[in-house]
This record gives structure tokens, sequence and C-alpha cells, in this order.
């Protein structure tokens, strides 16, 4: 028997791909990780799935020119045929409709491996092939991309260092946690993690009285063992609570009023505001309190408690995921700066400490390994989540961050490392909008909701079964990337694909830029290894880091602080917003004229949450946070993720007294329902959850009869609208639901089936 040990990587977490004759048999976590991630486990089970696509296949209905795409059979045909057909598509489109025609946005997390990163190959292939209509931001901090460069002139709060554990060990003594601090979320990184230290940095802070409170509808968003403060808060309600805040600490006289003169612009008008002079309503603590549901007097005296000792106020993403979610985040940055710690030692804000892995790791700044992604020649993208209403609608206009844009018409989409079949909202009505295009190509590794809707289905390599380089620039390690099994049935990786149709299309060297796999992986950990040397990390040669598997970026000298030089010296060090300042109001932004984001940040009540008038006929508020047991749909077939079912469907907490009424017990099949659709799900009754709640993890693949999904994807009933016309994010967090006991015959699901396949 032959037995193998081999360096690999995931996004959750770096592991020892350990085979047997050619099999993958486990995923030995990599050796400094504290708190490796129970989803390696499901690595070697996904690998050889029964489940992955073995061959090239064409939807037999295409072939007749029917775009219905679901339920089809499939034909499988040989690699060259498949090749010729796509090439042929590309050719023929480009041709009639030019780069306008073509949809290569592609979102999608793909592999933490950055030379195969399908989602930058696809993009580099079409825009070297003559360009194609992208997509821009992201699902995860769509509001915020758009919004925080007008506000502090970046995203770095967001997107790159924060202020980090050990000047937030040394110095803070209350973390104010919006959306809490669930740790499960910090399993993953795009890139992949060496090191998951989350619950070490919270034990410490609770070793040292570092006070947490937690603001958020479940208990389940606070770490385990931890004795934080919760207080409960309905949903998509936190700007009322931070505005009161703000109010009391005006009316108290307990802002830094220095701080706000030397450092901020426009308190006078957000003042104004919140005083009521602009529309008759104080922003007071009792007023919060009837649209919150957190008391008057709490509100007022967190504060207090924020103004009176060295404090840090974080809010997950999940927040800004939502309608109107430009607001919570502006206004925790607004409340930030009455606050005045900004750019203190542990003090100020900063997003998403348990968002992802990494954020507040100590760490250099320094770039991570990456293929280069040419521009766009066709210069044509939408907001990343606006993707249903431009195959619903070409020609409609709309608005984006000031700007005025017509959807362009597509003809052909192309997609390769993503699932919109899992990751976007009203998932009824992007299955109406996905018949619209004549040709839909998709490379996977698994016959996903996407793949099953695909015309061409081209299987692609695993992580495994291919040389690599990864790593996040959240993680202190750059990882070698081993091939451990040869491709399984004939997967080919997607590199050699585009590689291929490029050839096919004149443009082979430009594509490849004369370097194979192995050039490829040299080049871009090279292209890392000059990027530490410049900012004095030495990092090993290339054969060296390649036998090792992996080298180390040594941590910072002192620990890092976000603002430090800008509350220093405000005028040498200005942010990059109009002002220099952080914009408590923003002239651009008023500007604008939007009514769903004025200059200032300011409450404005969703159309779904308990409050509305919708609540009536639709009474609990769906939350769909991420998975415990898997990344996204990633490895929503394997054994981890099967066990977190409940009756066969994806689980749905609801607190016991909703259930009640509602004659649901746990481990009932649920159905839950609005006037976008239906899906099954098993319930769990929950007592940590605010009433009127109810909970449901992404990623369940669908499996779609009708408008009811019989496994799980609460994307069902997702409402499909842009966060503002400001920045156009996705609202996932804002939908409001009905449960029932499901009194049906028992159903189960065909998601985790490949469709009927065909010999040419
Ligand atoms: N309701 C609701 N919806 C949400 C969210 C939410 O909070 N609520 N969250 C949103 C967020 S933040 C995100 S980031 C998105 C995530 O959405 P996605 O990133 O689209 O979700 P994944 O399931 O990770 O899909 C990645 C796909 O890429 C495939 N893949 C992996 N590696 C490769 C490769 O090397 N080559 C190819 N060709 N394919 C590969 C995987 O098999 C998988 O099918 O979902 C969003 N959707
Ligand atoms: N295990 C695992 N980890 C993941 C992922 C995964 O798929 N699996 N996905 C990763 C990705 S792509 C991303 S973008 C991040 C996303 O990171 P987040 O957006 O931070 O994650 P969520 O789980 O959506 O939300 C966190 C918590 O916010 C709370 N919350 C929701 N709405 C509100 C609200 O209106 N107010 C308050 N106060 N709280 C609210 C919910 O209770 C939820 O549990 O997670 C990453 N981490
Ligand atoms: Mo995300």
């Amino acid at each position: 028997m032959s037995r193998l040990r081999s360096p690999s990587l995931a996004h959750w977490g770096a592991f020892t791909a350990v085979t047997e004759n050619g099999r993958l048999v486990a995923c030995e976590p990599f050796g400094p990780d504290p708190e490796p991630s129970a989803m390696l486990a499901s690595i070697p089970e996904m690998v050889h799935s029964p489940l992955r696509i073995r061959r090239p296949a064409v939807r037999k209905g295409w072939l007749d020119g029917n775009r219905e795409r679901e339920n089809d059979e499939y034909i499988e045909v040989s690699w060259e045929r498949a090749l010729a057909l796509v090439a042929d598509e590309l050719a023929r489109v480009r041709a009639a409709h030019g780069p306008a025609g073509i949809f290569g946005g592609s979102y999608g997390w793909s592999s933490a491996g950055r030379v195969h990163h399908a989602r930058s190959l696809i993009r580099r292939f079409l825009f070297q092939g003559g360009g194609c209509v992208d997509q821009i931001g992201n699902y995860s901090w769509g509001a915020a991309q758009f919004l925080l460069p007008h506000v502090i002139g970046g995203t770095s709060p967001v997107s790159g260092d924060v202020t980090d554990w050990d000047s937030v060990l040394g110095n803070t003594r209350l973390i104010v946690a919006f959306g809490g601090i669930p740790v499960k979320n910090s399993q993953v990184t795009s890139g992949g993690a060496g090191l998951h230290n989350l619950s070490g940095w919270l034990q410490e802070a609770q070793a040292r009285g570092i006070r947490l409170v937690a603001i958020t509808p479940t208990r389940a968003d606070i770490p385990e063992g931890s004795n934080a403060d919760w207080i409960a808060i309905r949903p998509n309600t936190d700007t009322a609570l931070m505005l009161a805040m703000a109010h009391t600490l005006i009316a108290e006289g307990r802002h830094d009023a220095a701080f706000v003169a030397t450092h901020c612009t426009g308190f006078e008008r957000w003042a104004a505001y919140l005083r009521g002079e602009t529309d008759g309503q104080a922003k007071n603590a009792a007023w919060a309190a009837a649209i919150t549901g957190v008391p008057a007097d709490t509100i007022r005296a967190l504060a207090r408690d924020l103004a009176t000792q060295r404090s840090l106020l974080t809010a997950a993403w999940s927040l800004q995921r939502a309608q109107y979610g430009e607001q919570p985040y502006w206004a925790m940055i607004a409340l930030a700066a009455l606050v005045g710690q900004i750019g203190l030692p542990g003090g100020g804000f900063a997003f998403g400490h348990a968002s992802l892995n990494g954020v507040g790791q100590p760490r250099r700044l320094v770039p991570g390994p990456e293929v280069p992604v040419p521009r766009n020649p066709a210069q044509l993208a939408i907001p990343v989540a606006r993707i249903t209403d431009m195959l619903l609608a070409p020609g409609a206009e709309y608005e984006f961050n000031g700007e005025h844009h017509a959807y362009p018409d597509i003809k052909l989409i192309y997609w390769a490392g993503g699932n919109p079949f899992h990751h976007h909202q009203d998932q009824n009505r992007l299955r109406s909008a996905w018949r619209t295009p004549e040709t839909v190509i998709v490379h996977e590794s698994w016959w996903t909701p996407l793949a099953r809707r695909a015309d061409i289905v081209l299987p692609v390599t695993t992580p495994l079964e291919r040389a690599d380089v990864g790593g996040s620039s959240r993680d202190p390690y750059v990882f070698a990337m081993h091939p451990a099994i040869a491709p399984q049935g004939e997967a080919r990786n997607d590199f050699d694909i585009f590689a291929e149709l490029a050839r096919r299309a004149g443009f082979y060297e430009a594509y490849t830029a004369g370097r194979d796999i192995d050039g490829w992986c040299r080049h871009v950990y090279e292209g890392m290894r000059g990027g530490c040397a410049e900012r004095g990390v030495t990092l090993p040669p290339f054969d060296e880091f390649w036998a090792r598997g992996y080298a180390e970026v040594p941590p910072p000298e002192r620990p890092y602080v976000l603002y430090e030089n800008f509350r220093q010296d405000p005028a040498a060090h200005r942010l990059r917003t109009p002002s220099g300042r952080i914009e408590l109001y923003s002239e651009v932004v008023a500007g604008f004229g939007y009514d769903d984001c004025p200059g200032h940040p300011a409450w404005l009540a969703p159309t779904e949450w308990l409050g509305a008038p919708a609540a009536r006929d639709w009474p609990l508020h769906l939350l769909t946070n991420q998975p415990r047991t898997r990344l996204h749909s990633q490895l929503d077939p394997a054994s981890l993720s099967r066990a977190g079912k409940v009756a066969g469907h994806e689980p749905v907490a609801l607190n016991p007294d909703d259930a009640a009424e509602r004659g649901i017990r746990a481990g009932d099949v649920v159905r839950l329902y609005n006037a976008r659709g239906a899906c099954l799900a098993g319930a769990v009754l929950d007592p940590g959850l605010l009433r009127g709640v109810v909970i449901m993890a992404t990623g369940a693949w669908s499996d779609p009869d009708g408008d009811l999904d019989r496994h799980g994807n609460p994307n069902t009933l997702t409402a499909d609208v842009g966060t503002s016309r400001l920045t156009q994010g996705p609202s996932a967090q804002t939908a409001l639901v009905q449960a029932e006991r499901y009194a049906g015959p028992a159903v189960g699901h065909r998601a985790w089936e490949a469709p009927v396949l065909r010999p040419a």
C-alpha cells in the first residue's frame, strides 16, 4: 500500500493531505493551528463523491433550442466536442453582440489556491478575449464597499487592517459587538487560514476582565463559555440604537467635542437631525426603545459606558447586508467619532471581528499571492447583486453611487467558481430570469444547483488534484499546495481549459504569459516574496518554500492601531474624503439626492421588519446567517453538513413560544413561506432567540418543486432589492416570513443527485 502525505489548503484551513493508493483518506490539520475547523473532514468525501462531474456534458434541451434549464438530462461528450461548442458559442455571441452580450462576472469564492482561483482566471480569459459584463462589489460587504469611501475615505476597517488583538487586549475595557461574536464564522477566510485563534483571544479578553456586550437577536452569537452581556435587539434596527446612543452623549455633554472639531465634518447638521430639528422627532433613547425593543435605560447606560472607559465598537458584516445597510455602518462610525477614541490603542471602531478568520490578527501589511487580472476593455459591469434585474430587464436604467446606467442584454453566461443558485436572493425570481440567455456555460467539480442549470458543463479538478499556492492577507502564512491525487474522471484545471480556449481564439501567449502551472506557482510566490522584501520581510526562495510546505511572515514589532496617524496629525494624514476628515454629513452623498441614503446616518424603516405593516401578514423576521458546517453551499452533501440537518431538511431556529403558537415541535418539518416562495426546514427550538425572529443558515442545495424548495435554501424567501441606490448591495437580511407545521406527505429532497446522463 502506498501512503503519501502532502501539504494543502482550503478556505477553512491548512492541512496535510493523506492518500492511500491514490485516494485521499484524511486531512490532518496544520500543526501550529490552535483550533482547526471540523470542515477539513468533509474534503475526502467531497473529492471522491458520486456527485463529481466525470465528463464534459451538454444539456439535452439546449441542443433543441429550449431554455427551460431545470431537471433536464445531459449528454456526455468528449472534451474535443465540448471545447469546440464553447469556442464557437463565444465567437458567435462576440461577433453578433460584442462584449455586452457576455456575462462573465462569475461571482463566488472559488478555491483558496490563488493560481487556480477560478473567478480570477475566467475574468482574465474574458477580458483578454475582448471583455464582458463584469460584476463589481461583493455579497459580503457590498454596502460598506461603496459607502465607506464617502465617510472615511476607504474600506480598511472592513477589508484591511483593523486595530489588532494585541492592542485590544492591552488597552480595551469594553467591547460592544453588534451582531455578537459568532466564532463559527471565523473558521474561514478567503485564501485560507493557517491559524484559528479567535477563541484564544476571547478567552484572554475575559481573563483580563474586558467586558463584552453582544447586541444581537440571538444568544447563539455569544462565544461559548463567555460571560458577555446580551442585549437582544430586533433585526435591522441597530441604527436606531446607535443614533440614540449618539443623542444621549450629546444631550449629556459627554461627546468628545474636541475630537469632533479637529477630525470630523458635518457634526452640526447630524446633531440637528438627532435633536429632531429637521423632522420633529428627537432620536432619544425612548424613541429607539420602541423601535429596537431595547429598554431606554439600557441604551443610555451603554452610551455612558462607551465614553467613560477605553471602548471598541465592532459590527458584523451582516448588519449592512440588509435594506439601508449603509445606515448602521455610518451610524457606528459617527458614534465612535463622538466617543472620540478613534486612533487610540484598543479604541474606536472596526467591522467583522467574527465575520472572517484573522480580523485583528497581528500581522504585517504584506501582499498575498495573486494571479493578475487585467482591465476589462469593455468597461461594462453591474453591481454584483443586480444580476436578476439585469437578466429580466435589459435596457432598464438604474442608479449606482451617483451614476446612471442601463442594463446590458445578456446572450451568454459563463460562470466558474461561484453558485448563484445558492447565493442570490429571491431564487424563484432568478429561476425565471435564468431562462433569458441563449447559452449558459459552467465549470464545476460537482453537480451543484448551478451546474444542473447549465447548457455546457465542464468538469474541473479540485485543489487536491493540482499544484497551487494559497494564502490570505489576513493570515501570517503562505502555503504550498501539492497535487495529492490524480484528476478524477476527465476533470481538467480551469487554467488549462481557458488556455486551450485562448489558443483557439488566438491569445494563448497572452493568457498563459508563457508560463505553465509550475511557472505560475513560482511567479505568484515570487510576487509576494518581492512585496515582502520591499517591506523588510524575508521569505525563503521558492524551492525551499515548496519543499517545506509553507512560509511564515513574522509578526509586527508593535501592535497596529487603526487611524493612529490620522488622530495624531489630521492635516498631515488626511483621509481620502473631500474634507480629509470623517464625514458625519457628506455633501457628496447628500448631493446624489437619494431618499434611500441621505447625507448623514439616519433611521430609515425597512420595507420588511417587525415594525412594518407587512409584519401583520408575515410576522417573523428571517435571518439567514453563515453555516457552521460548511462554506456557503460548498460541502453541503458531506457528512458534517448532513449531520446538522433536521428531519432531512436545513434547520430553522424558532423561539419556543413562536413555535408553540403554531403547533410546531422540535424536529417537525416546517414550511416557511412568504409572497416570494416557500421552503421546507427542520424545526429547532431555541429559547435564546428573540421572539419574532427565525434563523436559517444559507447554503443548502435547493431542490425546487414549483415555488417550494424541498430542501431548505432560505434564499427562496429573501428579498432581491438593492441596499440603496448608493451601493446596490444585497439585502439578504431583510425578509419577513410566516411558518407553519408542514402537514403534507413526507417529502425527501433530491438536491444531492446528479442529473440523468446519457452517452453521446
Ligand atoms: N440569504 C443569504 N444569501 C447570501 C448570504 C447571506 O448572508 N444570506 N451571504 C452571501 C455571501 S456573504 C457570499 S460571499 C455568497 C457566497 O456565494 P458563493 O461564493 O457563490 O458560494 P459557494 O458555495 O462558496 O460557491 C462557490 C462554488 O465554486 C465552486 N468552486 C470551488 N473551487 C472551484 C474551482 O477551482 N473551480 C471552479 N470552476 N469552481 C470551483 C464550488 O464547488 C462552489 O460551487 O453568498 C451570499 N448569499
Ligand atoms: N462557517 C462559515 N463561516 C463563514 C462563512 C461560511 O459560509 N461558513 N462565510 C463567510 C463569508 S463569505 C462572510 S461574508 C462572513 C459573513 O459574516 P457575517 O455577515 O458577520 O455573518 P452572519 O452569520 O451572516 O451574521 C452574523 C450574525 O449577525 C446577526 N445579525 C443578523 N442581522 C442582524 C441585525 O440586523 N442586527 C444585529 N445586531 N445582528 C444581526 C445574526 O444573528 C448572525 O448570526 O462569514 C464568513 N464565515
Ligand atoms: Mo461573503
